[in-house]
C-alpha cells in the first residue's frame, strides 16, 4: 500500500499534459491579472495559471482566474448565426452573410424611415479595445447614430462623470502600488476581497511589510469591513453627507493642505461655504455615523503624509454616483493627496476592459478622450477617417438608460446589443421584457446564445470570446494589457472586430473609411491618435506590451515603460489646469423604507460569479459553490417574520416580487438585506434604479421592499424559473 496508516496523503497536483503556455490577461474583472493557459497536445486548453512576472498579480490568480480555461467549451455557446421574423418564432440557422446582410438591410431601413438615431447600439465593457475603435468608428462614422452608448452606464459613469467634473477629464490618476506608500486608506462601497480578490491580496501584502490604518465604509459587514481597522456602516446612500462632513471637521481644525488648495484647485471658497452646513454632529443624524468617529476618521485621514481612497459600486450605483466621486476629489484636494505616491482618488473599475471602452469606443464623444461637443476633436477624427466632420453630431445622445425608455416611447425602433445581458443586469425586469418585445429588430451578439436577452431577438450573431481573439484591455491603474490568441473561435462563431468589419463593408460610408483586420493595425491607429495626448499609447506596441506584462499609459514613444501616476505636477485637465472643488448639497430623493416596504434592498455580488452567469453558472467549480439566489438577512428581523435558515422568503417591492433562499447572518442590520444580482428573474424584478443626474447611472444598491415567508421550494421554483438548465 502506499498509503500507510501513519503516512499522510500528499497532495498531488494532477498532470494535464500541457505542451505549451500562453500568455493572456484574464477577461473577468478589472484587476487585470496576467494569465498563461496550457495547451495540451491536441492544442485543448486544459489549464490556467497566474505569471510571475507580472506586477498586477504576481503568479496570483483568484478562483474565477484558475477556472478560465474551461470558458471556451462551456455551455450554451453560439455556434451559428441564427435568424427569425418574430421574436417567438424559433430560430432557424443563416450563414454570416445572410445574417449580416439583414442586419445591415434592417439598419438601413429604420434609419431611412424613421431617421439616423432610431437604431440604437449598446455595447459593453467586455470586448477588446480594438474592437471598441472599430465599433465606434463603424457607429459614429458609418451607421451615424447618436443612441450609442454601453453598459457601462450601469457601472462606471459615475466615476467618469466625477473625474470629469473635478479634473477636467476622465482617467483614474492612481495604481495598486499606492498601497506600498500610503498612511490611511479609505475604502467606500467597495468589496475588494470578493470582487477584486489580487487588487485585495496587493493591499494584505502592503499591510504585512507595514502597517497603515484601513477604515471601510459600508452598510454591510463585508468581509473588507471585518479585517478593517475601523468599519463606518454608514446609512444607505448617504455617503456625500459623510464627506462633506470629513471636509468640515479637515476645514474647521485647519488640517488642509492650504499650499496645495491655492496653487491647484479653484472654487475652495463655495466649497468651505457649502461644507459649514455639514458639521458631524447635523452630518450624523442623516448618515447614521457618530459624530466622534467622523471627527476622528477625518484627522486620521489628514494628518497622514498621504492618504488614499478606493470606491467601488457602493458609490457609483447611486442617485449621488457622481457627486460621491466629487466629493472623495473633493477629500484629496484639500488634503494635497492627487498624483502622489500613496495619495490619490483609485476608482476600482467593474469589467475586464471598462477602461477600454472609456477611452476608445466613442460611447460618449469621440477617440482618445475626444469630445463630440469640441469642434477641433470632431476634425481630428473626421480628417483621420477621411470623412465629412459634420457627420458628427455636436453633443452626444442618450445614455443606456434613457435608451430604453426611448424604446418605450416609440423613439427608438431597432436596438443592437453586444456582449451585455439587460434582461438580468437592468433594474426592473418586467419593464425591459415590455421594452424589448416592442422593437422592430433587436441583434444580439454574445458568445452565449442562451443569453436571456436572446429570447427577444431577431438575429443572433455568435462571438468569439476572451483569447479565442486578440487584443488588449486596459486595467483599474491604466495598464494595458495583452489578450494573445490561444485557441480557435468556438465552431462558426466569429470574433467581434470580424463581424465589425464585415458589417461596415455593408454601408455605403464604410467602404470609404479604412478597417483594418488585424487587431495589431487597429492598434497602430490608437498610437497615432493618442499621440502627445493624456492618455498617449504611441510607445506601446502589442510586443512591447506582452514583455512588460502590461503597461501604463501614458507611454510616449521616448519612454521605455509606462507612467505610474497622473497628475504629478498638480496640473489638471480644465482649460486654466486647476482642479475644481465643487460644493455638493445633499438631496435626499431615494425610495426609503416605509411603513408598507420596510426593508432597505441592497444588491452586489458574490465572489464566485460574475454578472449574469452566462459564463460562471456553466463552470462546474464556480457555480456548486453558489448555485441558488439568495438573500442574507438578519435573524432577529427574521424571527419576527417566521423567516428560517435555509427556507424561501418573498421579496415584494412597488414593481414586482422575487423569492430567494434566506441565509441568516449579522452581515447585515436588522432593517435591511442583501441580494447578489447574478440571477435571472431575481433581485432586478423588484430593484428601482433611479437615475443620478450627471451619469445617468442606477441607483441598484437603494430600493425598499416587504419581505415574507414563502411556503415551499416549489414557489421559488416557479418564481425563478429560467430558460436555461445546467
Ligand atoms: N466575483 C465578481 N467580481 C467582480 C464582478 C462580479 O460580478 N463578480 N463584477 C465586476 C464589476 S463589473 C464591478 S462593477 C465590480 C463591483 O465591485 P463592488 O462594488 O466591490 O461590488 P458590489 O457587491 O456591487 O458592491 C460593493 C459594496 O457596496 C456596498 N454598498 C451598498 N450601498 C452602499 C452605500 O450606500 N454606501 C456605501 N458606502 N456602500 C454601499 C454593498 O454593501 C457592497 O458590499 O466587481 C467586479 N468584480
Ligand atoms: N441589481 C444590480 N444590477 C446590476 C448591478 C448591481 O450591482 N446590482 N451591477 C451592474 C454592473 S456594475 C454591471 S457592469 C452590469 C453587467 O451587466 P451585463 O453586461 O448585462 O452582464 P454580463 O453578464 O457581464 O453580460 C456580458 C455578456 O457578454 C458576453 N460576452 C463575454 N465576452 C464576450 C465577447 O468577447 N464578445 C461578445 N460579443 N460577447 C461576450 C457574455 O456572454 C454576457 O452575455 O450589471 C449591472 N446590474
Ligand atoms: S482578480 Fe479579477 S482579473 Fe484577477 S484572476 Fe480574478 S477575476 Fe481575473
Ligand atoms: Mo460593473
Amino acid at each position: 500500500m502506499l498509503f500507510g496508516r501513519n503516512k499522510k496523503n500528499p497532495i498531488k497536483i494532477a498532470d494535464k499534459g500541457v505542451v505549451e503556455w500562453k500568455y493572456t490577461t484574464c477577461g473577468y474583472c478589472s484587476t487585470g491579472c496576467s494569465i498563461e493557459v496550457g495547451l495540451d497536445k491536441a492544442g485543448e486548453a486544459v489549464a490556467s495559471r497566474g505569471v510571475g512576472g507580472a506586477d498586477v498579480n504576481r503568479g496570483k490568480l483568484c478562483l474565477k482566474g484558475i477556472f478560465e480555461h474551461e470558458l471556451f467549451r462551456s455551455a450554451g455557446r453560439g455556434k451559428t448565426p441564427l435568424m427569425r421574423d418574430r421574436y417567438f418564432d424559433d430560430f432557424k440557422e443563416a450563414s454570416w452573410d445572410t445574417a449580416l446582410d439583414k442586419v445591415a438591410a434592417e439598419i438601413s431601413s429604420i434609419q431611412q424611415q424613421h431617421g439616423p438615431d432610431a437604431f440604437a447600439i449598446v455595447s459593453t465593457g467586455q470586448i477588446m479595445t480594438e474592437e471598441f475603435y472599430t465599433l465606434g468608428k463603424l457607429a459614429r462614422g458609418v451607421i451615424g447614430t447618436n443612441n450609442y452608448d454601453g453598459n457601462t452606464t450601469l457601472c462606471m459613469a459615475s466615476a467618469v462623470s466625477g473625474y470629469k467634473r473635478s479634473f477636467g477629464s476622465d482617467g483614474p490618476p492612481g495604481c495598486y502600488d499606492d498601497f506600498e506608500h500610503t498612511e490611511c486608506l479609505l475604502a467606500i462601497g467597495s468589496n475588494l476581497p470578493e470582487q477584486h480578490p489580487v487588487i485585495y491580496w496587493r493591499l494584505k501584502q502592503a499591510l504585512e511589510k507595514r502597517r497603515f490604518p484601513v477604515i471601510v465604509i459600508d452598510p454591510r459587514v463585508t468581509m473588507f469591513a471585518q479585517m478593517a481597522d475601523m468599519h463606518l456602516p454608514i446609512t444607505p446612500g448617504t455617503d456625500v453627507v459623510l464627506l462633506n462632513a470629513l471636509a468640515h471637521v479637515i476645514l474647521d481644525e485647519g488640517l488642509e493642505d492650504r499650499a496645495y488648495i491655492e496653487a491647484h484647485t479653484d472654487g475652495a471658497q463655495e466649497f468651505a461655504a457649502l461644507v459649514a452646513e455639514y458639521d458631524p454632529l447635523t452630518a450624523s443624524r442623516i448618515c447614521g455615523i457618530d459624530e466622534d468617529t467622523i471627527r476622528n476618521v477625518a484627522r486620521i485621514y489628514a494628518k497622514s503624509g498621504s492618504a488614499m481612497t478606493i470606491w467601488t459600486m457602493g458609490i457609483n450605483q447611486s442617485t449621488h454616483g457622481s457627486d460621491g466621486v466629487v466629493g472623495i476629489n473633493n477629500l484629496n484636494l484639500i488634503t494635497g493627496n492627487i498624483g502622489k505616491p500613496g495619495g490619490t482618488s483609485l476608482s476600482i473599475t467593474g469589467q475586464c476592459n471598462a477602461m477600454g471602452t472609456r477611452e476608445w469606443s466613442s460611447c460618449s464623444g469621440l477617440p482618445g478622450y475626444r469630445l463630440l461637443e469640441k469642434q477641433q476633436d470632431r476634425k481630428d477624427i473626421a480628417d483621420f477617417w477621411g470623412i465629412d466632420e459634420e457627420f458628427f453630431p455636436k453633443k452626444r445622445g442618450l445614455f443606456q438608460t434613457d435608451i430604453f425608455p426611448a424604446i418605450e416611447t416609440g423613439q427608438i425602433k431597432g436596438l443592437w446589443l453586444i456582449a451585455t445581458n439587460p434582461m438580468t443586469s437592468m433594474p426592473n425586469t418586467a419593464r425591459i421584457r415590455k421594452t424589448l418585445e416592442k422593437l422592430d429588430f433587436l441583434v444580439v451578439q454574445d458568445a452565449y446564445a442562451d443569453v436571456e436577452t436572446n429570447e427577444y431577438s431577431h438575429v443572433y450573431l455568435p462571438a468569439a470570446i476572451w483569447a479565442e481573439k486578440e487584443g488588449c484591455f486596459t486595467n483599474t491603474e491604466r495598464r494595458v494589457n495583452l489578450i494573445s490568441n490561444v485557441v480557435k473561435p468556438y465552431e462558426n462563431s466569429k470574433a467581434d472586430l470580424w463581424i465589425f468589419n464585415q458589417l461596415a463593408k455593408r454601408f455605403e460610408q464604410g467602404r470609404k473609411i479604412r478597417f483594418p483586420e488585424s487587431a495589431s493595425a487597429v492598434f497602430d491607429e490608437l498610437r497615432h491618435l493618442s499621440k502627445g495626448r493624456m492618455l498617449d499609447y504611441s510607445g506601446m506596441s502589442h510586443q512591447k506590451i506582452k514583455a512588460q506584462r502590461g503597461i501604463q499609459w501614458p507611454c510616449s514613444e521616448a519612454d521605455e515603460t509606462g507612467t505610474a501616476r497622473l497628475y504629478t505636477d498638480g496640473k489638471f485637465q480644465h482649460e486654466n489646469a486647476k482642479a475644481r472643488l465643487i460644493a455638493l448639497p445633499f438631496v435626499d430623493n431615494n425610495e426609503r423604507p416605509d411603513e408598507d416596504y420596510p426593508f432597505w434592498l441592497n444588491t452586489g455580488r458574490v465572489v464566485e460569479h460574475f454578472h449574469t452567469r452566462t459564463r460562471t453558472g456553466k463552470l462546474g467549480n464556480l457555480n456548486k459553490f453558489s448555485p441558488t439566489p439568495y438573500m442574507e438577512m438578519n435573524p432577529d428581523a427574521a424571527r419576527e417574520l417566521g423567516i428560517h435558515h435555509g427556507g424561501y422568503a418573498r421579496l415584494t417591492s412597488r414593481r414586482g416580487d422575487a423569492v430567494v433562499m434566506v441565509q441568516l447572518t449579522h452581515r447585515v442590520a436588522p432593517n435591511s438585506v442583501f441580494i447578489p444580482f447574478h440571477f435571472h428573474e431575481c433581485v432586478n424584478r423588484i430593484s428601482l434604479g433611479l437615475l443620478d443626474p450627471h451619469s445617468r447611472q442606477p441607483a441598484f444598491k437603494q430600493a425598499a421592499v416587504k419581505i415574507e415567508a414563502a411556503a415551499s421550494q416549489a414557489v421559488a421554483a416557479k418564481n425563478n424559473a429560467t430558460s436555461r438548465t445546467y
